[in-house]
C-alpha cells in the first residue's frame, strides 16, 4: 500500500514505521493518523513482524498534533471524529513489542505516542515536552497520565504546565527513555534492540508486554496475579520448551512463537 505521510518497510524480523512530513515537523495529521493505523494493523497481522521500529527524522520524531488542522476543529468536531482516539488505542493496546526511535523535537501528542510505545531510544538532540499549555490547551492524549506515571507528580506539573521541554539526558535520568545514544546511531542502535527483542520468543514477549502495562492498570495484588496466570501460562508454550532445553543442550534457542 502506498501512503503519503509515512514511509513502512521492513528489515528482516522487523517492521518500519518512519513519520515523513518534515516540511510539518512530522506534525501528526488526521492523514499521518490513519496511515499509522494501517501500517500498525499490516505489520500486526504479518507473522514474519517479530518487532516494530517506529521513527521519524533526526530534526523531529513529531511535534505533536497538527496545529494548523486543529486550529479550526470545534469540540463537536473532535467528539464526533473522535480526533486520534483510534490512534491511541491501537498503539496502546498494541500486541506486538514497539522501540521508538526519537530525535529532535518530540513534543505534544508525539510525545503521548513516544510514550505509548514500549522500549525508547533516543538521540542525544531529542527535546522531549508537553507545550500544549502554549496554545491554550492541555495534553489529551494521555499525556496528563503517561507523563505522570513515567515521571512522577513534580516533574509532570512542571512541565505540561509550563510546557518547558527537557533533554534527553534528564529524560533518561526520570526514566522517560531507556538508552541517550549519538545523533549518528540512535536508529541502528534502536534496531539493534528491536532485533534483540525479535530473537526471542513472541508468545513470551506478547505475555511480558501484557504484563508490564498491567502494572499502569491494576493495583499490586491484581497485579501480580495477572502475571502469575500468564507465566503459568507459557509452560504450555513450544518456546518455553525450546528455550530450555537449548540451555542446557548449550546451543541457540529457535523460537517459532507456539
Ligand atoms: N502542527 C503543524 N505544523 C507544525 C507543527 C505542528 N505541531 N510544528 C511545526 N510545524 C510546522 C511549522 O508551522 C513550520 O511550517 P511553515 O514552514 O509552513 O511555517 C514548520 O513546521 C517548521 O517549524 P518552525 O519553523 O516552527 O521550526 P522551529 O525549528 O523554529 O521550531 C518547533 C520547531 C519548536 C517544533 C515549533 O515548530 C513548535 O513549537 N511547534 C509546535 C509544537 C507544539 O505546540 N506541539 C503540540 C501540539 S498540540 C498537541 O499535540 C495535542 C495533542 C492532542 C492529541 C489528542 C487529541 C484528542
Amino acid at each position: 500500500m502506498g501512503y503519503e505521510t509515512i514511509i513502512v518497510s521492513k528489515e528482516g524480523p522487523l517492521g518500519i514505521i518512519t513519520l515523513n512530513r518534515p516540511q510539518a515537523m512530522n506534525a501528526l495529521s488526521n492523514k499521518v493518523v490513519t496511515e499509522l493505523i494501517s501500517a500498525l494493523d499490516g505489520f500486526e497481522r504479518d507473522d514474519g513482524v517479530r518487532c516494530l521500529v517506529m521513527t521519524g527524522s533526526e530534526r523531529a520524531f513529531s511535534a505533536g498534533a497538527d496545529i494548523k488542522e486543529m486550529a479550526e476543529m470545534t469540540a463537536v468536531q473532535m467528539t464526533m471524529t473522535g480526533h486520534f482516539f483510534p490512534l491511541w488505542d491501537k498503539v496502546g493496546r498494541y500486541p506486538k513489542p514497539i522501540v521508538g526511535a526519537l530525535s529532535g523535537f518530540v513534543l505534544g501528542g508525539g510525545l503521548e505516542l513516544a510514550m505509548s510505545l514500549d522500549v525508547l531510544v533516543a538521540s542525544e538532540t531529542t527535546q522531549l515536552g508537553q507545550p500544549e499549555i502554549d496554545i491554550g490547551i492541555m495534553p489529551g492524549g494521555g499525556g496528563t497520565q503517561r507523563l505522570t506515571r513515567a515521571v512522577g507528580k513534580a516533574k509532570a506539573m512542571e512541565m505540561i504546565l509550563t510546557g518547558k521541554r527537557i533533554g534527553a539526558e534528564e529524560a533518561k535520568t526520570l526514566g522517560l527513555v531507556s538508552r541517550v545514544v549519538p545523533k549518528e546511531a540512535y536508529l541502528e542502535e534502536a534496531k539493534k534492540v528491536a532485533n534483540e527483542i525479535a530473537s526471542k520468543s513472541p508468545v513470551a514477549i506478547r505475555l511480558a508486554k501484557m504484563a508490564v502495562n498491567k502494572a499502569f492498570e491494576m493495583g499490586l495484588t491484581q497485579g501480580l496475579d495477572f502475571e502469575r496466570e500468564v507465566f503459568y501460562l507459557l509452560f504450555a508454550s513450544e518456546d518455553k520448551n525450546e528455550g530450555m532445553n537449548a540451555f542446557v543442550e548449550k546451543r541457540k534457542p529457535e523460537f517459532k512463537g507456539k
